[in-house]
């Protein structure tokens, strides 16, 4: 209501058009003006419309960390944010599936420059993946946090050259890690009990290692972490 035209300007504007017509100017109409704003890009972040069983929790993690882009139903993914993903398990399902779980959007990754989701991800079998932490020769290697022991819960999975991060902001996953991956050969983690590298630090990973259950003096720690 608020962008009507008062009644005075469309007077004026018919008037207007009225005097063109009867000089023989056409009057060019709004159809073929051009839209104002640019046509959206490929694999833009996605800030709204997220779908699937657990759209709610991906929704909220958008609000911390915007930019994340859902290319699955259990999955989202940070672009430039060295291979930066976290998978949700299914409702009911104790474990975030290996690869990036069901419906994947192939189409939404293809627009991310992403052509083989197996060799990025690894995939649904999780043959090569240490508890769903991607790993193989074929596949890229990552370091990853779960939510609960055991390798259950939600699974935040990082590769390469991440430096350091918070696992609170933008993360959500400040104080909530029960047990770790890391499969990256070439990466060493060193986990801090405070925000910003600060505090105790808990604990290393070393390439290749695993602890399934954090001692109680561990467990729901993790504030932040750096990678050597
Ligand atoms: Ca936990
Ligand atoms: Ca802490």
């Amino acid at each position: 209501m608020m962008n009507r035209p008062t009644r005075r300007v469309r007077a004026a504007a018919i008037g207007t058009a009225s005097l063109l017509a009867l000089a023989g100017i056409a009057f060019p109409s709004t159809a073929s003006a051009q839209p104002l704003t640019p046509a959206p890009t490929a694999g833009a972040p996605i800030a709204a419309g997220v779908t699937g069983p657990v759209a709610a929790e991906m929704t909220a993690m958008l609000k911390l960390n915007p930019g994340g882009i859902q290319v699955s139903d259990n999955a989202m993914v940070w672009p430039g944010g060295a291979g930066t993903t976290a998978v949700w398990p299914s409702p009911g399902q104790k474990f975030a599936p290996a690869g990036l779980g069901s419906n994947i959007r192939y189409d939404v990754l293809k627009s991310m420059g992403i052509d083989s989701v197996t060799s990025e991800f690894g995939d649904e079998y999780g043959v090569e993946a240490v508890h769903g932490c991607p790993s193989g020769v074929t596949v890229k290697d990552y370091y990853c946090f779960y939510t609960d022991i055991a390798f259950g819960g939600r699974r935040l999975q990082f590769t390469g050259a991440t430096s350091a991060a918070n696992a609170g902001n933008p993360w959500s996953f400040d104080n909530q890690t029960s047990s770790w991956v890391n499969t990256d050969t070439n990466v060493i983690v060193g986990v801090c009990d405070g925000a910003n590298q600060t505090g105790t630090i808990l604990w290393i990973e070393p390439e290749n290692s695993a602890v399934s259950a954090l001692s109680t003096s561990l467990n729901d720690k993790l504030s932040s972490w750096y990678t050597a």
